[in-house]
């Protein structure tokens, strides 16, 4: 079996891409989604979940997995909610397995999913792309980041960053005073072992999103950033359910991080992939280029053919995309570059397959 191209929606409500565009990328046949509006903490119901599935369907694609069901900030800090939250989760994971969705990613990032400090920094060519500068992070605090973050999103909600939760972003950091990496990987390790019994009944791959950029920011704790620790957190629940959504473009933002070796070394652990590539400008200053090898830091052909080598069989998606062409969508998701992205990724993947036979 081969890897299956998807492409990431946040549904007909969110989204400014439909469904009937994406399935006429053609290079895509399956897509990941998620129920955008639910809260971590909150229940999916089994009716729901259906009813995501059915839209998908009907549009001639496939439901290829969830990106994300959120964990919350309680499980993550050991909070008075953690048991209440993580049986939600169990009963979210168990509807998903009755309507036959066996893959979830998820991350353990605190506060803040990804981080970048802007959305739209220009290019040679017109583009526009989402950039790191650390200079700039160091110069900020969360709140004036939230807010010129906020101005940026072209009308769309950005995962993460929903102004409900930035709210509270004060209330977030307080919950985190007393939690290091140490602490914070056992209620990771807690989290999953509660969870494996049902991801075992029905088949569920967890695939956990690696922490983007791979270094702390505004000093909270970040553990999934490396080789040593992601082999590490695989060995604490040595359960095939307990995997990795392999993003290049997350464990890339550390150059030290050989991505080819990682991915070689996660053999039969990798259930998601994303496939992006980044150009730096320094160590600390990266932007997200296009798909291509040529335009960024990373070796496509490469990552493509460590996936190939270790037999990886499951969804990969084309991750942020420049925008181009006009476009006016959610920054990193929008229809067009993401399309040249996937195309991209399956030519290699198709010289690599003939290339090995
Ligand atoms: C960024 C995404 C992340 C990812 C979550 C997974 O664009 O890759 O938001 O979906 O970290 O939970």
């Amino acid at each position: 079996m081969s890897m299956e191209m998807t492409f990431r929606w946040y549904g007909a409500k969110y989204d400014t891409v439909t469904l009937q565009q994406i399935r006429q990328i053609r290079y895509v046949t399956g897509i990941i989604t998620t129920l955008y509006s639910k809260m971590p903490g909150e229940l999916w119901t089994q009716d729901e979940i259906h009813a995501m599935k059915k839209e998908v369907e009907d549009a001639g694609l496939h439901l290829a997995g969830i990106e994300s069901v959120n964990v919350s900030d309680a499980i993550k800090t050991a909070g008075p909610d953690r048991d209440k939250d993580i049986d939600t989760y169990i009963k979210t994971l168990e509807n998903l397995g009755k309507e036959d969705i066996h893959l979830v990613c998820y991350n353990f990032m605190p506060v803040f999913d990804w981080t970048r400090s802007e959305l739209a920094r220009k290019r040679p060519d017109g583009s526009t792309v989402l950039a790191y500068s650390q200079k700039t992070i160091d110069a900020i605090n969360p709140e004036t980041m939230f807010q010129s973050i906020s101005g940026d999103m072209n009308g769309t909600v950005m995962p993460g960053w929903e102004p409900e939760r930035m709210a509270h972003v004060k209330d977030l950091f307080a919950m985190y005073k007393d939690i290091d990496n140490e602490k914070l990987f056992e209620n990771l390790t807690y989290f999953l072992k509660a969870i494996m019994p049902v991801c075992n009944q029905y088949d569920i791959k967890m695939a956990i999103h690696p922490d983007d950029p791979a270094w702390s920011v505004f000093g909270l704790p970040r553990i999934i950033i490396n080789k040593e620790n992601i082999l590490k957190l695989m060995k604490a629940v040595d359960d095939p359910h307990n995997g990795v959504t392999f993003c290049s473009g997350s464990y890339g933002t550390n150059l030290e991080n050989d991505l080819p070796d990682m991915i070689r070394s996660l053999k039969g652990r990798i259930h998601f992939a994303h496939v992006r590539n980044l150009k730096f400008n320094s160590p600390s200053d990266f932007e997200e280029a296009a798909h291509l090898s040529e335009d960024g830091t990373f070796d496509m052909y490469e990552i493509m053919k460590a996936l190939h080598d270790i037999g990886f069989n499951g969804p990969i998606r084309p991750d942020h995309g420049r925008m181009i062409w006009d476009e006016v969508a959610m920054p990193g998701y929008g229809l067009y570059d993401r399309a040249l992205g996937s195309a991209y990724l399956c030519g290699l993947w198709e010289a690599i397959d003939k290339e090995e036979r």
